[in-house]
């Protein structure tokens, strides 16, 4: 009886586990990215999206200095440090949000694949200002 009440209780813990990985891995894609920029961070920091559809960003900056998010290009990773001049070539999309300032932009990720976001101000990335977009195919 211990015995079957013990395999029932790992069975039980297998399933809830199998089910806490699908829920994350089958998270719906996003057509409104609404993101909260500070000092220093993204929240949310991970999003996903549809590649090919155009998707809306609210930013809002609720730091007390300017904060920008900056969408490298798909694949590229962002190096420090990291200029607007020498790395302009991996920039896909740049929006800078004063302090207390909110901004509404719409975008197309071209394709599927990973998309590294930072804050392009000097400083910024290497204090944890980087988050990720996934874009998978609809
Ligand atoms: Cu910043």
């Amino acid at each position: 009886m211990k015995q079957y009440l013990t395999l029932s209780l790992i069975i039980i813990f297998l399933s809830l586990s199998i089910f806490s990985c699908a829920q994350s891995a089958s998270e719906k894609p996003a057509s409104v990215l609404s993101v909260e920029l500070s000092e220093f961070k993204f929240n949310p920091s991970v999003m996903k999206v549809f590649a090919g559809r155009e998707i809306t960003i609210n930013l809002l900056n609720k730091g007390s200095i300017e904060h920008d998010f900056t969408i490298l290009r798909e694949g590229v990773i962002a190096k420090i440090p990291f200029s607007h001049e020498q790395n302009s070539a991996e920039i896909l999309a740049e929006y800078k949000i004063a302090p207390n300032q909110s901004g509404s932009y719409k975008i197309t990720l071209p394709s599927a694949g990973e998309y590294a976001v930072i804050c392009a101000i000097q400083g910024h990335m290497e204090s944890g200002m980087i988050a990720k977009i996934t874009a998978v195919n609809p």
